[in-house]
């Protein structure tokens, strides 16, 4: 019999959580896109220098995540945030998945590919159109470029979001990393919020990352094979 889990708690997911749904991870193979590297493309620079080329590369992940389906590791995410009082979920992904499985509490850290933001006005809209009849797209209030409404390297994160990740980090008993590299700040700091306040920390990836000394549990697996079974035995 495993021990109940202790509340309130705090789950960090990154890319890896959409692995089996078929989304590309960052830094695994199929990360890229006419061999360019995430980072060369996410970044406000390039889309300042390029923003068509930036878009069709967005363009071609609004295809690919509109063809993927939640799998059981964001659907256990779900069930437990139903089954238990105080659960939060800190996403670096902007692929939406967590909510398309169920989770309503969703704190986005880097943003989602379906909204987009006026460079112009501000204005910011959800879009669901798949292949975007024009690109780059423009709006519809003010002519101005539109934008993916997405976190890029050297922008800083919604400070709103970034604040309640953290104090979610702060105060949980328990926090569950799921699928990240934990390479990317301030994302990757959170654990080590949760570890300073005596959370136990349980990692949910099929490799070693740079969190895994400082785990008090590890799930070396798949997350939609392992993250089920574990929370089969502690479901209340
Ligand atoms: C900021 C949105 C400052 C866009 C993303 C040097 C040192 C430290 C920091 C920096 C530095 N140089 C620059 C920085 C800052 C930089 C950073 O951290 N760079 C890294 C690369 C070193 N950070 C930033 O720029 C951030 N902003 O710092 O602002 C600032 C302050 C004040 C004022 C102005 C500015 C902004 C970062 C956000 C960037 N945006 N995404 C988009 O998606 O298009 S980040 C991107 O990386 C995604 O969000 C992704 O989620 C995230 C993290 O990657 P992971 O999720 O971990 O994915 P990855 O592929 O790396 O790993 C997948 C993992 O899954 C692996 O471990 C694998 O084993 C595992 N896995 C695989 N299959 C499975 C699995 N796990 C479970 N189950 C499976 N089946
Ligand atoms: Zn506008």
């Amino acid at each position: 019999m495993s021990e109940p889990i202790p509340g309130p708690v705090a789950v960090l997911t990154g890319a890896g959580i959409s692995a089996e749904s078929g989304v590309p991870t960052f830094r695994g193979e199929g990360g890229l896109w006419r061999n360019f590297r995430p980072e060369q493309l996410a970044t406000p620079e390039a889309f300042r220098r390029d923003p068509a080329l930036v878009w069709e590369w967005y363009d071609w992940r609004r295809g690919l995540i509109d063809s993927c389906a939640p799998n059981a590791a964001h659907e256990t995410l779900a069930e437990m945030e139903a089954a238990l009082p105080d659960l939060t979920l800190i996403t670096q992904n902007v692929d939406g998945l967590h909510q398309a499985a169920g989770s309503h509490n969703v704190l986005e850290l880097h943003g989602n590919i379906w909204r987009t933001r006026c460079t112009g006005c501000g204005r910011v809209s959800e879009d669901r159109q798949v292949l975007l009849p024009e690109i780059p797209p423009r709006c519809p209030e003010c002519g101005a470029l539109l934008r993916p409404d997405v976190v890029w390297f050297g922008e800083s994160l919604p400070l709103e979001v970034l604040d309640a990740a953290w104090a979610a980090a702060a105060c949980c008993r328990l926090m569950l990393v799921v699928g990240t590299s934990a390479v990317v700040q301030p994302a990757a700091s959170l654990p080590l919020v949760a570890l300073r306040n005596g959370a136990r920390l349980v990692e949910v990836n099929p490799a070693e990352t740079p969190l895994s000394a400082q785990a008090h549990e590890i799930l070396r697996g798949p997350a939609a094979e392992v993250l089920p079974e574990w929370w089969r035995k502690r479901e209340p």
